[in-house]
């Protein structure tokens, strides 16, 4: 067994090198509070190795390792088919990594582990841009938003990597937000007990490059999800479910006008992102049956 003796309250160090406000340090404090010590973390170059740490150094209390952004999946695969033929069937391997590394660069090595049936828990915290590199955009980055290679706002949508990962028909899917806690940890814990791959896709603020208050990042999580610019729902064996009601949705720009990512734009730029939030919830509604 993977028992880690320690009298420290939690998995993850105080004091950390995140910005202040990270959504994402939050994100990882809670997902370890629920799947506990024995667990093994794979994590890509990103804002998370700040957790992997540098030289010998560690945030994580569990045992870890980084890999690269193309293969983050795999690596997790792998581990656990080395725990696998040890007979030890225990150990929770998670995948934890950014929105560049799962729907972008590591897309193809995620896609062969859940069609294989690998039982790894796979995570993306997504902060919608290549943060830790400098704020590029990503497959993940919103519409209009400003990075710095689309500093006049993103001209396309964004991937919707749950359904690509549903497409696969993995036992369960979900999305979730550092703003509904409560809702993140009941996914969290269905993932770690459901025999097969589990994709798990998170909306984590970034004050850093999105350009707001780091007091604000729950309010910014909360924001997305009250305006229909971020989705709550779950894929369980092919069922899908909505998680907050969508029917009272408040205007967008309560969201946008909370981030510098999104000062640039105009009216028409408004209008073309309400009617995106209108696409994806027809079609997340009728794909509900
Ligand atoms: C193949 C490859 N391309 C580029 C890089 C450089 N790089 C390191 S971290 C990173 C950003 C990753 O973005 P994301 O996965 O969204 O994580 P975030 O930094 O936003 O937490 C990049 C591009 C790399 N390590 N490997
Ligand atoms: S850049 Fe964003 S995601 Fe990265 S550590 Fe800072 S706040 Fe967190
Ligand atoms: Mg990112």
């Amino acid at each position: 067994m993977y028992e880690i003796k320690t009298q420290a309250k939690g998995l993850v160090a105080h004091g950390v090198s995140t910005c202040a406000g990270c959504g994402l340090e939050l994100a990882i404090r809670k997902i370890l509070e629920i799947l506990g010590s024995n667990t093994v973390i794979v994590i890509p170059p990103g804002c998370a190795a700040l957790f992997s740490g540098f030289g010998k150094e560690t945030a994580l209390r569990i045992p870890g390792f980084q890999g690269n952004l193309e293969n983050t999946a795999a690596y997790a695969a792998g581990i656990k088919a080395g725990f696998e033929v040890q007979g030890r069937d225990d150990v929770t391997v998670l995948a934890f990594a950014g929105d560049g590394a799962t729907v972008d660069i590591g897309i193809q090595s995620l896609s062969g582990v859940l069609e294989r049936g690998d039982k790894v828990l796979y995570i993306c915290y997504d902060n919608e841009a290549y943060m830790n590199t400098g704020i590029q955009g990503s497959g993940s980055t919103p519409l209009m938003a400003a990075t710095s290679t689309t500093p006049a706002g993103k001209a396309g949508p964004r991937k919707n990597m749950v359904e690509i990962a549903a497409a696969h028909k993995i036992p369960y899917a979900a999305s979730a937000s550092i703003g509904y806690i409560d809702d993140l940890k009941k996914k969290v814990t269905k993932a770690k007990a459901v025999d097969g791959p589990t994709y798990l896709h998170i909306h984590v603020p970034c004050p850093t490059g999105w350009g707001f208050d780091p007091a604000l990042t729950i309010r910014a999580a909360k924001a997305a999800v009250e305006t229909g610019a971020w989705l709550l729902y779950e894929i369980e064996k092919g069922k899908k479910k909505l998680n907050r009601k969508i029917d009272k949705l408040k205007p967008v720009e309560e969201y946008l006008q909370l981030q510098g990512r999104f000062k640039h734009i105009t009216g028409a730029d408004i209008k073309r992102i309400r009617q995106e939030i209108e696409n994806n919830i027809s079609a997340l509604l009728r794909s509900i049956d």
